[in-house]
């Protein structure tokens, strides 16, 4: 039977799987044992994708909506109607009220991310956005282009292991880097690396951390500025990077003196001495590797967060060092987004809040900011965005403040939704187009922010239904629109990819998509120390602790920290009524983000949202550990299931995120009942620089909800008896 090598997007990707294929359905997949980045490992995500594919409730074809918006009711079309009502819909409204009055969104890292953003940029409009970008990823990408002019992660792959990891607001154990595999950081701790780990929740590498500082959640951008003052004032960085390639230290010096040890334990909540000790065994651990996660993100302090994180393991001497916090390959460009078609008028109307990350000012990249561009639909400020596109976003589950989407969305004039399963945002659309999985996609995948060691190759091994790649049907719908996407073919644009690749790297030179596919990957050897070889890809061409680009920009040029809008510090008139702070996230291994919880192998192996609390903070309001529990915010309240930790903090309760239930059935699959967004923010005041708004650092009560059937819904769905 024939047999595929093809890299699994089952989270953000990176493994190889071999497909076995007979009778034109994928019947066995198996991880490769060489494959570069898994070395024949696998999750449960990768390995239930057979179940994915042929699930009976898979989208095979696109539906219309025949009800009210939101109704569930929906008539099978052909993909020849679908295209044509969508020209012919989004033609108008282009013309009529201009290509800005259509909104695209998408979520976190896919397969077609670039194409998603070159189909906006030929269709004309700016507002392009993401219940992503702003709150993951982009805030630490952003923090590398203008301190390094790079990203950075840590050298799991090279020859030399790191000498230790500091862990800060991420769990790679789960969530992988990035969602890149998780092995390397199970590797890292078994093999005893040792851990220094910034977290309010106790998990598995907090109890083999050699340091834990359990910090009171939103506070990271005050400890990274108290440590980066003992680095300094205690003489602990590394003298000749500090004097040969940085740009800014006195400056540096001068902000974070305001944050001397006293106030950064006070703001933080910890213990000045474990700050001390943290920051010199930082300062002693060679090579000391970064692995940070969104939690830093989500938050007001975003950029300036991650720029002062950032600055931790260069000062200390461990910047592209073998073993430590390493760049980015660049073995090969993504498909190209044709930024340059949006006229600056264009730009200039782009819904950004005016934030120097989004609107263009300090990064060349346009990003509508979500929670606006949903404000736009609604309220026509500051004009109305009547249509919207969606691509891989459950909007209503992944975006801040669900109740303000739900609204949003509804007031909507034309609305496309393209996923592989109808979910709850989905029953809002006018059109649902059905996505391919995986295996049903050619590609080459390259992760040039998450570390970029390897290209992977992505095939269509068959047709599932008539589902079809995001990226071809932004390519046809262009083509029906009369629009120039600048590629006849994604194999054009593939087999351009891989001509770049071969003028990067020469011993690669003449590879096309069809011999790529047999070969499944190309991993080049990594090499250390670019910035000694051609100086920082920044203005300065230094390493700037002081951002000429913020600078310039009107943003703070170095790295500061403001109490959150919603604490117990800043609003303590709400104390009160909202006890808690709490915290939302936390990463599970059978699912990613709101993906998976209609697949019954995994969601067998976590039925149900968990929330965390201290077993005393459970006592106090009433609750027993496995009962069900309201978590309420100002926003609204939803229910999850207690669990007890016994090291978590006493004022800090985290939630899961990402739940709906497919188990309770069209149009609503119960959407606001454990889904973590009803309780978020996503209003203004955002981050200055970026954008980002708070999810990880609110106010809370929690009480038992003691009349939940969510329990007695799944079982009777897993028995079949729904
Ligand atoms: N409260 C709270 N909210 C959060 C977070 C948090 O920690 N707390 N995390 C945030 C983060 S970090 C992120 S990145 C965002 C993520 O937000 P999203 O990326 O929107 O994540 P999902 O909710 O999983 O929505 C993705 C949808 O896309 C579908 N999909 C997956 N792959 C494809 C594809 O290739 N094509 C198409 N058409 N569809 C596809 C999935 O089936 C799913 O329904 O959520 C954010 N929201
Ligand atoms: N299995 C699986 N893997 C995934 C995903 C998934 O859904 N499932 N999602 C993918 C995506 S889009 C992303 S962005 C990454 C996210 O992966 P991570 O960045 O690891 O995100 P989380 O697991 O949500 O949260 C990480 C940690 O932040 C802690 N935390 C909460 N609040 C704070 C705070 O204020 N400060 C600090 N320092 N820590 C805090 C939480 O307790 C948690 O342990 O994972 C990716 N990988
Ligand atoms: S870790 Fe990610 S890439 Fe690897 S098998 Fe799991 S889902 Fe697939
Ligand atoms: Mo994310």
């Amino acid at each position: 039977m024939p047999e595929y090598k093809a890299a699994c997007r089952g989270c953000h990707g990176g493994c190889m799987h071999i497909l076995t294929v007979e009778d034109g359905r994928v019947v066995r997949v198996r991880p490769d044992p060489d494959g570069p980045l898994n070395r024949g490992r696998a999750c449960v995500k990768g390995m239930s994708i057979i179940e994915q594919m042929y699930h009976p409730d898979r989208l095979t074809h696109p539906l219309r909506r025949i009800g009210a918006r939101g109704d569930g009711r929906w008539e099978r079309i052909t993909w020849e109607e679908a295209f044509g009502e969508m020209a012919e819909r989004l033609g108008t409204l282009r013309q009529k009220h201009g290509p800005e009055s259509i909104a695209l969104i998408t979520g976190t890292g896919r397969h077609h991310l670039p194409q998603f953003w070159r189909f906006a940029n030929v269709l004309g409009t700016p507002n392009a956005t993401s219940s992503g970008a702003l709150i993951c990823l982009g805030p630490r990408k952003n923090a590398g282009d203008l301190t390094a002019g790079h990203f950075a992660g840590v050298d799991y792959y090279g020859e030399t292991r790191p000498g230790g990891i500091l862990v800060w607001g991420a769990n790679p154990a789960i969530s992988g880097a990035d969602g890149e595999l998780t092995f390397h950081m199970k590797d890292a701790v078994r093999e005893g690396i040792p851990l220094i780990v910034v977290d309010p929740k106790p998990n598995e590498l907090t109890r083999a951390a050699k340091l834990w500082l359990p910090l009171r959640p939103g506070t990271d951008g005050a400890l990274a500025l108290g440590i980066l003052n003992l680095l300094i004032s205690e003489k602990l960085y590394d003298r000749d990077f500090v004097e040969n390639y940085t740009h800014g230290f006195d400056a540096l010096t001068a902000r974070c003196k305001e944050y001397d040890l006293d106030r950064a334990a006070k703001i933080t909540d910890l213990d000045p001495a474990l700050i001390r000790e943290a920051a010199r065994l930082i300062a002693e651990t060679k090579p000391l590797a970064l692995e940070w996660g969104c939690a830093i993100e989500q938050s007001t302090n975003a950029v300036q967060t991650c720029r002062a994180i950032f600055m931790i393991p260069a000062l200390t001497g461990n910047y592209d060092v073998p073993g430590g916090f390493v760049e980015s390959m660049e073995i090969a460009p993504t498909a190209d987004i044709l930024l340059d078609r949006l006229s600056p008028e264009m730009i200039r109307k782009c819904v950004s809040g005016g934030y120097p990350l989004c609107d263009g000012r300090a990064s060349p990249k346009l990003f509508a900011h979500p929670w606006l561009t949903m404000e736009a639909m609604k309220t026509g400020e500051p004009y109305k965005i009547r249509a919207l596109i969606s691509s891989a976003n459950n909007t209503l589950i992944s975006a801040p403040d669900s109740r303000h989407t739900y609204e949003c969305l509804q007031a909507l004039e034309y609305f496309v939704y393209m996923d592989f399963f109808r979910t709850p945002t989905a029953e809002l659309a006018d059109l649902i187009l059905p996505a391919a999985l995986w295996p049903e996609v050619d590609s080459v995948f390259c992760m040039p922010e998450f570390g970029d060691v390897a290209a992977l190759c992505m095939q269509k091994v068959v047709q599932v239904g008539e589902c079809m790649a995001d990226e071809d049907v932004f390519l046809e719908l262009s083509r029906r629109m009369g629009l120039d996407y600048g590629a006849q073919s994604q194999r054009e644009i593939l087999d351009g990819i891989l001509a770049e690749l071969g003028r990067r790297r020469p011993e690669y030179a003449g590879i096309d998509f069809e011999a790529f596919k047999k070969r499944g990957w190309i991993a080049p050897k990594r090499e250390y120390y670019g910035y000694k070889r051609r100086g920082f890809q920044t203005p300065t061409g230094k390493f700037e602790l002081y951002s000429t680009v913020l600078e310039r920009s009107g943003a703070d040029p170095l790295p500061a920290w403001q109490e959150v809008p919603e604490s117990p510090v800043s609003r303590p008139d709400m104390r009160e009524e909202y006890p808690l702070i709490l915290t939302t996230g936390s990463r599970t291994t059978p699912f990613f983000i709101s993906n998976n919880r209609q697949i019954k192998s995994l969601r067998r192996r976590h039925p149900f949202p968990l929330v965390s609390m201290h077993p005393e903070t459970g006592v106090k309001y009433g609750i027993r550990e496995g009962d069900w529990v309201f978590i309420e915010t100002a926003r609204g309240r939803i229910t999850q299931k207690a669990v007890f930790l016994e090291e978590m903090r006493r004022d800090t309760v985290s939630c899961e995120m990402g739940w709906w239930y497919p188990e309770a059935g069209a149009p609503c699959y119960g959407w606001d009942e454990s889904n973590a967004n009803i309780l978020t923010v996503g209003r203004p005041p955002h981050d200055p620089v970026g954008g980002a708004y708070q999810l990880r650092a609110l106010l809370c009560r929690i009480y038992p909800n003691p009349d939940c059937g969510i329990e007695a819904r799944y079982e009777a769905w897993m028995s079949g008896k729904a």
